[in-house]
């Protein structure tokens, strides 16, 4: 079966102490605060993140992050080899979430046998279950069963709102987040269904940066970096010679 998927353009910036007032002069409108809980989940070996797919539960509400096949385009939009903007498709349905990650397990075993026949050696394997070995039931079980565990625990204060040009079909949507371990960032958003005009969000996205001063044309810290960076470390350094973050 075939679900409706999105892909989520985003542009981070440094939110300044008067960045709500800016917003409501520019007639950006704020739609509401809320407090969430964000936990995403990977395995040992960070099958999923090293891939730069990112697990996540949310409140109750699952949601796989991937990578697109374009990261962004035109050359202002690049600073040097990093886009400024990030592009991810969303799934929420849980069993495609699921099959999904089976699919990128299924490559990663295959890449690791190929690699190394022995490496294996201990671990769980993909498939196993191990929740019928400890007994675990209820909804986490298909998390035990692929191996996955929670990487990263944190809550969000997090203050929307919504940015309408006219003329122009679709909102803008300005995020300013503080999350619980001191770092505040502000996100600039535009949801396209997936194979729609990615271009059209990418100027809106360019054309509300600019209306809200913002010309430092280096690439912001989202929450996860500063996150792994301070209490990650070891997965953090891997992200990093990746190259995902
Ligand atoms: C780290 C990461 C992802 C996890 C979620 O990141 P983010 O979109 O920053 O979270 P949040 O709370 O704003 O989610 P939303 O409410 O918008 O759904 S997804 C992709 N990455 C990688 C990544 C990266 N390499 N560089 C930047 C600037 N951002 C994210």
């Amino acid at each position: 079966m075939q679900f409706k998927m999105s892909v989520e353009i985003e542009r981070k910036f440094v939110c300044n102490p008067d960045i709500q007032e800016l917003l409501t002069a520019i007639g950006a409108v704020c739609t509401g605060a809320r407090k969430f809980r964000d936990q995403y989940f990977d395995t040992r070996d960070l099958d999923l993140t090293l891939k730069d797919f990112w697990l996540r539960r949310r409140e109750g509400t699952w949601e796989l992050k991937c990578p697109t096949t374009r990261g962004a385009s035109g050359t202002d939009e690049k600073i040097g080899a990093r886009p400024l903007c990030t592009h991810y498709r969303e799934i929420t349905n849980l069993s495609q979430i699921q099959y999904e990650i089976r699919e990128i397990m299924s490559k990663n075993r295959t890449t690791k046998r190929n690699a190394s026949e022995s490496c294996c050696q201990g671990e769980l394997k993909i498939g196993e279950t191990e929740g019928s070995r400890d007994g675990a039931s209820g909804d986490d079980e298909w998390l035990k069963n692929l191996s996955l565990q929670c990487f990263a625990d944190f809550t969000t204060a997090r203050c929307s709102y919504l940015l309408e040009v006219e003329g122009e079909q679709g909102g803008v949507r300005i995020d300013l987040d503080q999350a619980d371990f001191g770092y505040c960032v502000g996100e600039i958003e535009v949801l396209v269904p997936d194979g729609g005009d990615t271009q059209s969000a990418l100027q809106r996205i360019s054309a509300t940066a600019e209306k809200l001063g913002l010309r430092d044309e280096k690439r912001v810290e989202g929450k996860m970096h500063v996150y792994l960076q301070r209490y990650r470390p070891d997965h953090y350094r891997q992200l990093l010679s990746t190259h995902i973050l």
